[in-house]
């Protein structure tokens, strides 16, 4: 049988709808126990999700909303801030679906790797090692010399290197191993969310990081899961709180794979979008932002109405493959 036909017709409804015994064997390597599997959900709309949980001491995406590295901070003389960061690329197997493992290579052991976060102008050190079973490197978007863009200066397991530049410009960019094959460098896990915070800071908000990404977990350069920080549905089981009324900025990234785009939509509301972070007035007023792969932006809101609002990417095939979630809004 076409494998493309299959995971079409076996995925292309819910993952949900059919046993994970069967979703197993054919995502490919899994190694944890049976969930326990309610025989029916309650509510309509579950069947557009997975039945169990993944092992959420080992990656929490309800965590990593919210968990910003700001490195390790001194003062140069003169007074400007010298941030140091340290970042190991680990071979790590994750979970991105209960029950599914993805044999994930990383930055600091999870997928996607630490947001790092820093104010335009600091002095950022960024100290690599290369603990992984492949040369790797780290490119960050942002203005940097040439022998700092991580693409001539591989790294190769036991190795180190030093990326060191000024901070700028401000912004949402990002950061991924540029070793080729580019693509299955990327798509491994090896990126993640680089926030330049102007010198004037942006109105205080709840403030919240969504990195778009996929698994191709039977390595055939389809993705048979889509997901917003890693675990497919995860906030879906866990919606996101936020308050009615108060500002929320999301810091979006789409770092996906072999899908020439990706989008997000949110439901009953619009929304400013901030193209790439780097102008103080909003581009565009809208309830979905579509994107290609390396595209950020910030986006800004305020919700209106209590109650539960959806949130997914309108294609609707990613949306049904893990990439869907909901904004929980309390009054
Ligand atoms: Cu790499």
């Amino acid at each position: 049988m076409d494998l493309k036909l299959n995971r079409r017709k076996l995925l292309g409804g819910a993952l949900g709808a059919f046993s994970f015994a069967g979703a197993r064997s054919w995502l490919g390597k899994a190694s944890a126990p049976e969930p326990d599997q309610p025989a029916h959900h309650p509510h309509a709309v579950e069947a557009m999700s997975s039945y169990g949980d993944v092992d959420l001491n080992s990656f929490n995406p309800s965590d990593f909303l919210y968990q910003f590295d700001y490195g390790r901070v001194s003062r140069l003389p003169g007074g400007r801030a010298l941030r140091e960061y340290q970042i190991v690329a680990v071979d790590k197997e994750i979970e991105v679906v209960p029950g599914v493992f993805f044999p994930a290579w990383t930055y600091n052991g999870q997928v996607p790797g630490p947001t790092l976060r820093c104010t335009q102008g600091d002095l950022l050190r960024v100290h690599f090692v290369n603990g992984g079973t492949h040369p790797h490197t780290i490119h960050f978007h942002g203005f940097h010399p040439a022998n700092m863009d991580g693409v001539f200066e591989v790294v190769n397991p036991g190795q180190e290197y030093t990326y060191e530049f000024e901070a700028e410009p401000f912004g949402l960019h990002l950061y991924h191993c540029h070793t080729v094959p580019l693509k299955r460098h990327i798509h491994k896990g090896l990126y993640g969310a680089f926030i330049i915070d102007p010198q004037t800071p942006r109105p205080p908000a709840r403030e919240m990081v969504m990195v778009m990404n996929g698994f191709d977990t039977n390595f055939d350069a389809e993705n048979e899961i889509y997901a917003v920080n890693t675990v497919a549905f995860h906030y879906h089981r866990y919606p996101i709180e936020v308050k009615l009324q108060e500002l929320v900025r999301i810091y979006l990234v789409n770092v996906l794979e072999f899908d020439l785009v990706n989008s997000l939509h949110i439901h009953g509301h619009f929304f400013n979008v901030y193209r790439t972070g780097t102008r103080p007035d909003p581009d565009d007023f809208t309830d979905t932002v579509m994107m290609c792969q390396g595209e950020r932006h910030i986006l800004e809101l305020q919700f209106r109405n209590p109650g539960r609002f959806m949130f997914h990417a309108h294609q609707s095939e990613f949306a049904e493959l893990g990439w869907m979630g909901f904004f929980d809004v309390k009054a």
